[in-house]
């Protein structure tokens, strides 16, 4: 009796302690409790693989991310075959949600020969059959930085039917409505039409769940709203009716970096329409945009080294006053935004951006690609305004296949509206 009344008690404890899950209500996203959920996010890929599968490390890096007042850790790459429960529930511990990019370096979509097709779909499934088990699966990404020039424009519906299948898997297999969405480069000429375009059409199964913006533009403490061009961004949202957010953020441009856009994002000018931030990155590595360090960097040339010198696990040691900056803006942020039960979205899908003579060479009105279709750029040169589509696919192979390209990691830099972005900041493996 004692026992049985004890191990009710522990299952109604357990219950109590699980965390809330993530899902989308019209333009923001909600935890299972009914709260409003902002992102504050950290960008997470301590090795190129899955950082996902070191249980000691995961737990001394989430022990950390608590203290820096982080609820989220941006993933990019991760092994489906790995076993993730230690990670996961470490995370889930310590109140922190994973966003996990659901392509690798050899299934990402590919601005250069857009294509996708089952080779790529299958793997991103396994991904979700995966991390659709862990309650703290907040959200899936098809792609990331896809579309990184101005005229990169005819990759756009391969994202899309990317995420339309993605969704239609995750709905036949009956998994919870786990997020799904794109996170893309700050490409100023393609502001507002790719994002408009991700969500727009009357078929909601071809929309994305949500769209992220990994933008550099508030560099230190002498920008401001208008000057980081945050206003801009801003007035391109105020009827966007999906979930937006900043998926990497965080100029390193002077230092040290005192992360004022935060108090932007999360202000009230902001939060009506934003759903928070994850900040790049958590381990200091070539680029130097760490918040942590596992120790001084190495001779590259030495035996075993990591290729940037850059030690990739141990114990993590704030990087000051960066560290400190970060959880001192978060401390203070902390918009209650709106109860699901006080929300009823009116928002509609954004028109499809028509095509534009000069980079937005996609008619939003013409169909997603289908599975396996590859971009043909002959059908692509023939296109006229309005009367075909870029996105117009054929069946043939794909001519090239390129590899690396599109990867995570690429910023754009400290750039103003209206300036074509410069990519700094690779991953040290690619
Ligand atoms: C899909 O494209 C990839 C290159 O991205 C290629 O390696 C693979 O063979 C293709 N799969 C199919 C089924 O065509
Ligand atoms: C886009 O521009 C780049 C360089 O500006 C060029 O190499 C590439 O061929 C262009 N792509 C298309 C589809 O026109
Ligand atoms: C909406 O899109 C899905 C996926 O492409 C498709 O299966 C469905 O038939 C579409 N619904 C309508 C009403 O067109
Ligand atoms: C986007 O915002 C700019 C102002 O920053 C405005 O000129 C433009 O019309 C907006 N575009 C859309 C489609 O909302
Ligand atoms: C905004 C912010 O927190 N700035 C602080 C960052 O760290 C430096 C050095 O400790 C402080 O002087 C700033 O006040």
């Amino acid at each position: 009796m004692r026992s049985t009344i004890v191990s009710c008690l522990l299952g109604a404890i357990s219950t109590v302690n699980a965390i809330a899950t993530i899902s989308v209500k019209g333009s923001k996203f909600f935890t299972s409790d009914g709260d409003q959920f902002f992102l504050k996010g950290i960008a997470y890929q301590l090795v190129p693989e899955d950082p996902l599968v070191d249980s000691t490390q995961c737990k001394l890096d989430a022990a950390l991310m608590k203290e820096v007042g982080a609820n989220s850790i941006r993933v990019y790459h991760v092994d489906p075959d790995g076993d993730h429960k230690d990670c996961m529930s470490t995370f889930e511990d310590a109140g922190i949600y994973l966003w996990v990019d659901l392509d690798t370096f050899t299934t990402q979509i590919n601005q250069d020969s857009p294509h996708w097709n089952a080779t790529q779909l299958q793997a991103f499934e396994k991904v979700i059959d995966e991390f659709q088990q862990f309650d703290n699966t907040a959200g899936f990404f098809v792609g990331n930085e896809v579309l990184t020039t101005g005229n990169g424009s005819v990759a756009a519906p391969y994202v899309k039917a990317a995420a339309r299948d993605a969704k239609a898997y995750r709905n036949s297999k009956k998994y919870r409505d786990i997020p799904i969405g794109y996170s893309a480069a700050d490409i100023s000429e393609l502001r507002p039409m790719l994002q408009n375009y991700m969500a727009c059409g009357d078929n909601s199964s071809e929309a994305l769940d949500f769209f992220s913006l990994n933008a550099y533009e508030w560099c230190g403490p002498t920008s401001n709203y208008q000057i980081s061009g945050y206003s801009q961004l801003n007035a391109n949202v105020t009827h966007y009716n999906i979930p937006i957010f900043f998926s990497e953020t965080g100029c390193i441009k002077p230092r040290p970096r005192t992360f004022e856009d935060q108090a932007a994002i999360f202000g009230d000018q902001m939060n009506p329409y934003w759903s928070g931030a994850i900040i790049y990155e958590w381990i200091e590595e070539s680029n130097e945009y760490g918040l942590v360090s596992y120790g001084e960097k190495v001779d590259p040339a030495a035996v075993s080294a990591p290729p940037d010198g850059y030690p990739r696990s141990g114990t993590p040691t704030p990087i000051s006053p960066d560290f400190d900056n970060l959880s001192d803006q978060w401390k203070t942020l902390t918009p209650s935004g709106v109860k699901a039960s006080a929300y009823t979205p009116s928002l509609t899908p954004p028109p499809c951006p028509a095509y534009t003579s000069d980079f937005w060479d996609v008619n939003g009105g013409v169909a997603l690609p289908t599975l396996g279709q590859t971009f043909d750029a002959a059908i692509q040169s023939s296109i006229t305004k309005g009367t075909a589509a870029a996105g117009t696919a054929t069946t043939s192979a794909p001519t090239t296949t390129k590899t690396g390209g599109g990867s995570p990691g690429r910023e754009v830099q400290g750039m103003g509206i209206g300036l074509v972005g410069v990519l700094v900041g690779f991953f040290w493996w690619m």
